[in-house]
């Protein structure tokens, strides 16, 4: 049977689900429940937050999971991206106040960026050789600089509404994210001939989406 994680509830919850069901994937689950098996697939799912996705599926307690690309990089588990779901697309972006001027990214030297993706954050500072003080905070990122927290923020971002309402503006994307299908690097045969069905079904389902 595959073990499949799936996030309990948030912006990924419903379009997994989604997923799963036209993938022809069928199972009841109770309100509440954290584990389920399907009805008609050797599949069981798990139902977890976001955050404990690739860390589980790292160490083997589920062999597969759905979770967003920067969850992913961020945490550096050991785990291989099986499939790009095209769903839950965001991008992680730098912000600093509105109308504070910025010349490029030579203006971020030196200033104080507040943000819950430290390593990724990190390592798009270095590339561009930019030395600056990373303030690793876990909620509420873009009120860090209108509290004198830090100067810039690094946050995902959506539809750009959240940075508009707390006074910011977007000057750096570091990253694109969507959903994506991560799995256990090491999986016994018949787990790979399972995942491959899983695999060929959701590619079946996005072709006929576009
Ligand atoms: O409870 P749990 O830990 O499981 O969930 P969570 O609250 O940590 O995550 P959740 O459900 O908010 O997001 C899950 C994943 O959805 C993220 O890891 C991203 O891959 C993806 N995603 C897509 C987003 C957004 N869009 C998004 N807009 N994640 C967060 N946001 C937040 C962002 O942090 C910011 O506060 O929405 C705000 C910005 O949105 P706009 O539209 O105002 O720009
Ligand atoms: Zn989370």
């Amino acid at each position: 049977m595959l073990r499949i994680a799936l996030q309990k509830s948030g912006r990924l919850s419903d379009a997994s689900l989604k997923l799963i069901k036209e993938c022809g994937i069928s199972f009841t689950n109770g309100t509440g429940k954290l584990k389920t098996v399907a009805d008609n697939f050797p599949a069981e799912f798990l139902f977890l937050r976001d955050d404990d996705i690739p860390r589980y599926v790292a160490d083997g307690v589920a062999d597969v999971g759905i979770v967003g690309e920067n969850v992913v990089v961020e945490d550096r588990s050991a785990v291989t991206i099986a499939q790009k779901l095209g769903f839950s697309k965001c991008r992680l972006s730098i912000a600093i106040p509105r109308g504070e001027s910025y010349q490029g990214i030579e203006s971020l030297q030196g200033r104080h960026i507040a943000t819950s993706y430290p390593n990724i954050l990190g390592d798009f500072l270095k590339k561009n050789n930019i030395k600056a003080t990373i303030h690793e905070i876990s909620g509420s990122v873009e009120i860090a600089p209108s509290i004198g927290l830090a100067d810039a923020i690094c946050d995902i971002v959506s539809t750009g509404s959240t940075l508009m309402s707390n006074g910011l503006q977007e000057v750096e994307v570091v990253f694109h994210s969507q959903a994506v299908l991560i799995q256990t690097p090491t999986l016994s045969n018949e787990k790979q001939k399972l995942l491959q069905k899983l695999l060929f079904r959701i590619e079946a389902v996005q072709n006929a989406r576009n």
